[in-house]
């Protein structure tokens, strides 16, 4: 079986070849553009912006793993074969670095950890008193998924109030759960950190601009880690300079890496991460791939599969 690999460029290939070899032996991983492999030979392919037409070439394709749990960047293809099962990869551990980067991001933002690390750049001595105490504001996650529940569960774990929302209404002990675009008013007017955990689809791209951000109690937090997509981030720098927000820890942006002359970068109130807030080693996430296709040729469901007619 012929697995080909277009994720993290050429040079991870080695990692990619020795953590399959560790957990499937059998499979014959190759490059995404090795052109001593026969197109009408491979079976799957794993990958996380394929170039628009290159899958379709693919005449005995069986399955598509996304290398993340977004598949955005796969669904850009408008030739995507659609009739192909497309697994979005969500190895126990991604949830865990997930619930771990918004726990530490809250409570970043709950001490303002921005201000410091400028103080300690100036070699500045700023003592002030901490904006916030965790455990006193209410989170709202926006998006229970896998990743979204997970940090749920972590920040819950933290003493730290926790309501969320969804597109169907999700029953969580202990957690209010708000959903669908009547339920939005209401979760945003009760989220005092907000943290964007959801897919890009049609209907979130372009959702945390202003008409949202005033919905917020002010003074609030933002934590983005859902896709660079769904924010307007001069809505976002605009809401920081009126104070509707105090701070926003900002991982992923619409253009990535974020061009060096962003104001982002410089902004007091803005902490900028790498698109780094799960990142699942190669090794975690060849066993999770070579897990489903091992199911796959039992005949198995696969996990979290991209459902076309949700858009995620
Ligand atoms: P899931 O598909 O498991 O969960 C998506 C959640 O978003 C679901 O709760 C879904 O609602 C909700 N949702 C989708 N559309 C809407 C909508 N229109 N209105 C309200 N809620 C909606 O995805 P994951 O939890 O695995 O991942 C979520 C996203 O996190 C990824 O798509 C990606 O964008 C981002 N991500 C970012 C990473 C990073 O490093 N920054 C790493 C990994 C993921 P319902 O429950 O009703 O289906
Ligand atoms: C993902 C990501 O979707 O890393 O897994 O963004």
């Amino acid at each position: 079986m012929i697995l080909v690999v277009k994720s993290g460029g050429e040079q991870a290939l080695p990692e990619w070849r020795a953590s399959f070899a560790e957990v499937a032996p059998d499979l014959d991983v190759r490059w995404w553009d090795d052109a001593t492999v026969d197109p009408a030979a491979v079976d799957y392919a794993l990958v996380w912006d394929p170039e628009p037409g290159r899958l379709a070439a693919l005449p005995r394709l069986r399955a598509i793993f996304g290398s993340g749990a977004g598949v955005d960047a796969i669904l850009r293809d408008q030739h995507l074969p659609k009739h192909l099962p497309l697994v979005r990869c969500v190895p126990p551990e991604a949830t865990q670095r997930m619930g771990e980067f918004v726990c530490w991001a809250v409570l970043s933002l709950s001490k303002d950890a921005r201000r410091m690390a400028i103080a300690q750049a100036k070699c500045a001595w700023d003592a002030f008193d901490p904006p916030f105490a965790a455990a006193a504001k209410t989170v709202g996650i926006m998006g229970l998924g896998a990743m979204g529940q997970r940090a749920v569960a972590m920040l819950r774990g933290l003493g730290i109030p926790v309501i969320g929302w969804s597109r169907s209404r999700k029953t969580i002990e202990g957690v209010e759960c708000f959903a669908g675009p009547r339920g939005l008013p209401a979760f945003l007017a009760r989220s005092e950190v907000l943290v964007c955990l959801l897919p890009a689809t049609p209907e979130t791209v372009g959702l945390i601009a202003a008409p949202l951000l005033g919905q917020l109690p002010p003074g609030a937090g933002l934590v983005q880690v859902g896709r660079g997509a769904h924010q307007v981030l001069p809505d976002i720098v605009a809401a920081l300079d009126a104070g509707q927000l105090s701070g926003a820890m900002l991982d992923v942006f619409e253009t990535e890496p974020l061009p060096s002359d962003n104001p982002a970068w410089t902004h007091p109130r803005i902490t900028v991460t790498p698109h780094a807030a799960s990142l699942p080693s190669r090794h975690e996430r060849a066993r999770y791939i070579a897990d489903c296709i091992a199911r796959f040729e039992r005949g198995e469901a696969l996990p979290n599969l991209y459902l076309p007619e949700r858009g995620y």
